[in-house]
């Protein structure tokens, strides 16, 4: 191969499914912005899974556009990455009921976010909740993808692309690339502030995550109430100690040392000095994203006019993708 061999494709999206929180941050858009200079990347703000839920119409609006921003301000060129809204982008939708076809009832019923998310909304146990991951297999697999950046919690949903593509493969082959995850080694699932056994999530209440927006005083109030125990010792045991070690996982995250090395630094202090150094921690590296972000959508219209001109390049690439799958199951072609 040439010196000038063509960079591999990486995807990822997160749902405009409220304020975009700290572990969203940690857990996977800080990582887009380190990996974007190595890969051509296409960064979703992946509507049509938001749906999965109820959303407000008016909210899911004004988020969808927020989630753009911030892409943006956190440091993506919109020049060099393709930042696009899902549904924009039809083929979505349409590589997802080629890939339901191909997914078993049993795979989908055994996923963690399914189960999860059931028994959180019991009136609304929807289909597309249970098929979201042919969903979002069709994002991966529409664009050849390479590599997916997430965090933890999305572990399982690759592996299950992974297993569609190959068993897809199988059955047509040269059809997929089958995609590798980037899930961090540590930090990769940063906890609820009010109960540390459960994932920080942006649809829970406002007081158990810190938004990437939220201001200096808020993330300190946020953090003198976060949850620790009745000891008081600082030391790294999610096990034992889940309130704790979740600050010392954000800290460190952000410092780029180990939760333990962390620990060691802080040792013989106090658990205030903890959540004094997580909150001035998280706030370095928040506030210039914040004023980024507040220029950004001082302009509406330049972020609109990403958002279409990067859907059409999108398009451009799914629709080479889809043609190719409908031609090799055999779907006719005029
Ligand atoms: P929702 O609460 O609406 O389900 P969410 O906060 O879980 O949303 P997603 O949009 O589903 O966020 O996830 C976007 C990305 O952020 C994914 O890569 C996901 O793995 C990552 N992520 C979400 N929550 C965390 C967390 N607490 N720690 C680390 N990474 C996370
Ligand atoms: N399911 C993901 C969001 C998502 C995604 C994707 C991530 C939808 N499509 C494709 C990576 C690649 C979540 O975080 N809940």
């Amino acid at each position: 191969m040439e010196a000038s061999e063509a960079r591999k494709t990486l995807f990822s999206g997160i749902q405009p499914s409220g304020s975009i929180t700290l572990g969203n941050y940690i857990g996977a858009l800080r990582n887009f912005v380190l990996l974007s200079e190595q890969y051509d990347c296409l960064f979703c703000v992946v509507d049509l899974h938001a749906l999965t839920v109820r959303q407000d119409p008016a909210a899911l609006r004004r988020n969808t556009l927020s989630l753009a921003a911030l892409y943006i301000a956190a440091g993506l060129d919109p020049e060099k990455n393709l930042i696009y809204c899902q549904s924009h982008v039809p083929e979505h939708a349409e590589l997802a009921w080629i890939l339901n076809c191909f997914t078993y009832m049993g795979e989908l019923s055994r996923m963690t976010q399914f189960k999860d998310k059931s028994a959180r909304h019991q009136d609304n146990i929807n289909a597309g909740l249970f098929t979201y991951p042919s969903l979002m297999a069709a994002d991966i697999l529409l664009y050849q993808t390479h590599l997916v950046p997430v965090g933890a919690d999305q572990k399982q949903h690759l592996e299950l692309t992974r297993d569609i593509a190959t068993r897809m493969n199988g059955l047509y082959p040269g059809l997929f690339v089958v995609p590798e995850p980037y899930i961090p080694k540590t930090s990769a699932r940063i906890m609820s502030l009010s109960e540390p056994t459960r994932k920080m999530s942006k649809s829970d209440a406002e007081d158990s995550y810190i938004a990437v927006l939220d201001p200096p005083d808020v993330i300190r109030r946020k953090f003198r109430r976060a949850v620790t125990d009745s000891e008081t010792e600082i030391r790294f045991d999610p096990e034992n100690k889940p309130g704790v070690s979740n600050l010392l996982s954000i800290l460190a995250a952000l410092d780029a040392i180990t939760p333990e090395e962390e620990a060691a630094k802080l040792q013989g202090l106090q658990y205030g000095a903890l959540k004094e150094a997580a909150s001035e921690a998280v706030i370095a590296a928040l506030s210039p994203i914040q004023e980024r972000y507040q220029a950004l959508m001082g302009d509406k219209q330049y972020i609109q006019d990403i958002l279409k001109a990067n859907a059409e390049r999108a398009h451009y690439l799914a629709q080479k993708t889809l043609r190719k799958v409908y031609k090799k199951l055999g779907l006719y072609q005029l």
